[in-house]
Formats: C-alpha cells, sequence, structure tokens
C-alpha cells in the first residue's frame, strides 16, 4: 500500500488562462490543509498552449504534483493514463477550471464508508452562469438519457467523479471511446461518463450521487463547443451503449 488516501488526475488540454488565474494554487492552498497524504496527477492531453510546461513548473516546486505528458486523445484518454499512474485508495477525477472546488470532495467521501464504490458530483437542476442554451440542451439530454439509460441519476457529466481504484483500473479499460485507434483533432467531448457510470453498475458496483458546487469558473476563451453538435453525438452514444449492451458487448467471458 502507498498510503496515499486520495489521487487528484486532472485533465489538462489547452488550459492556459485557467492555469494563469492560479487554478493550482487553489487546489494545493486546499490541500495543505488536509490530514491525509494525496497526489495530483494532471494528465496532459496533448496541450499546444505552454500549460503544460507552465503545470511542469508548478509541480516541480510544489510536493505532491506531477504531469503525465500525453499525446493529444481527448479527455477520457487522458483520464484513464492518469488513473493507470493513481496509487490513492480513492480516486477523483475533476476539471481543470475547478468549477467545482476540490473543497467538495469532503462530501464524497463518506459513502465510500457505506459501501459505495462510485461516488460522483451532481449540479443539480440549476446552475450558476450557465447559459440558457446549456441549460436547454442539458435538460434535453437528460430526458432522452434517462430513457434508455441509468434512470435514477439526475446529472451524468458533472467532471468531478471518485472511484475506489480498483473500480476505476477495471470500469475504465471497457469504454467504447478508449477502444478506438484514431487520432482526435481538437476539442472532444463524449459520452464516457454515460458509458462509464453505466458499466460501473452493470458490473455490481454501488452508485452515489451528490449535490456539489458547481459555478461556471471556466475564463478559457479557446474551447470552440459546438452544443448542438455535441448534444446529438451524446444521444448517438447513448443509443451506441444501449445497442452494445443488448448485443452483449460488455458481457465478459
Ligand atoms: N473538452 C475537452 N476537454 C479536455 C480534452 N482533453 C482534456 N480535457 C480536459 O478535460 C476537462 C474538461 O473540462 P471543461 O472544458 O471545463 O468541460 P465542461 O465544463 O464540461 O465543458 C478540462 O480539464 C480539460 O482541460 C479534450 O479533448 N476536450
Ligand atoms: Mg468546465
Amino acid at each position: 500500500m502507498s498510503g496515499i488516501k486520495l489521487s487528484i488526475v486532472i485533465p489538462n488540454f489547452n488550459e492556459k488562462q485557467n492555469l494563469d488565474r492560479g487554478v493550482l494554487e487553489e487546489v494545493n492552498n486546499y490541500l495543505k490543509k488536509v490530514k491525509y497524504d494525496y497526489e495530483v496527477i494532471i494528465s496532459d492531453d496533448g496541450s499546444t498552449d505552454g500549460s503544460r510546461e507552465e503545470a511542469e513548473k508548478f509541480s516541480r516546486s510544489h510536493l505532491g504534483f506531477k504531469v503525465l505528458p500525453n499525446p493529444h486523445g481527448g479527455k477520457a484518454k487522458a483520464v484513464w493514463a492518469g488513473i493507470k499512474a493513481a496509487k490513492g485508495e480513492i480516486v477523483l477525477f475533476t476539471d481543470m477550471d475547478q468549477s467545482t472546488p476540490l473543497k467538495e470532495v469532503e462530501k464524497l467521501f463518506p459513502w465510500f464508508d457505506q459501501g459505495y464504490s462510485v461516488v460522483f458530483g451532481s449540479r443539480g437542476k440549476a446552475r450558476a452562469n450557465f447559459p440558457w442554451f446549456r441549460q436547454l440542451t442539458s435538460w434535453g439530454f437528460r430526458v432522452i438519457r434517462g430513457i434508455f439509460l441509468l434512470h435514477d441519476v439526475v446529472d451524468t457529466q458533472c467532471g468531478f467523479k471518485a472511484f475506489k481504484n480498483s473500480v476505476a483500473k477495471k470500469i475504465f479499460p471497457m469504454l467504447s471511446v478508449l477502444k478506438e485507434q484514431k487520432e482526435s483533432k481538437g476539442w472532444t467531448v463524449s459520452a464516457f461518463d454515460v458509458e462509464l457510470l453505466f458499466l460501473a453498475e452493470k458490473f455490481g458496483n454501488k452508485l452515489k450521487e451528490v449535490d456539489v458546487t458547481w459555478k461556471d469558473e471556466d475564463v478559457a476563451t479557446n474551447k470552440d463547443k459546438r452544443f448542438i453538435k455535441e448534444s446529438t453525438d451524446m444521444l448517438k452514444q447513448i443509443l451506441q451503449v444501449k445497442m452494445n449492451n443488448l448485443k452483449g458487448m460488455y458481457d465478459q467471458k
């Protein structure tokens, strides 16, 4: 055993603007106060804006922080690279913009003692700083997803999810996006969160959704997010997960 209680995996793709705003200092200021051992793994996703170098510089002067360089492959691949390296009992992945501040992990911890092995943040229904068109697409996404999969989950997409280490290491490799060989370009989100929770539940893990604070703190202006296209892509992937399951693709031999 490493003695590390919490591994925090932060995927990083061209997050210079958030780094300049001091997100890593924020994370470190919180962690300085905790009484357990931790590690912060910044899993770089082929950044080209100098953010990897900036995170490396920060890591050299802050104990417990390290950067893992990876070729660009999208968020799921970057998170998985971080999880593979994680030594903590519990592994949390969270977004660089810290829209959910790391402190919220305190709300997740108690559930692990109650036999849950996947405990994830939920942004609730009304989200601060969330423009109306995102409210609308996320509502539509939730309604349709709930018809097909994960009926009891309100928010599958919150970027703040914690797992027992062994569970994360078992479930992640089953994700369809991680089996794709093709190179990713630009910003790619996917419904990997949906598949992740679906698989975790399918393989007998107890899932707990916990309300966390979420306020859009993202200052990045380089994220060209086409919400309509992303939402339709996500819907396709929800149907894909449903189909994969019906075809027995996730069943272990
Ligand atoms: N969207 C996106 N995020 C990535 C990618 N690779 C790594 N990431 C990281 O994954 C997290 C996504 O968070 P964010 O952009 O705030 O997503 P959102 O708030 O859900 O729209 C950030 O820490 C990104 O730096 C990628 O290819 N696309
Ligand atoms: Mg964000």
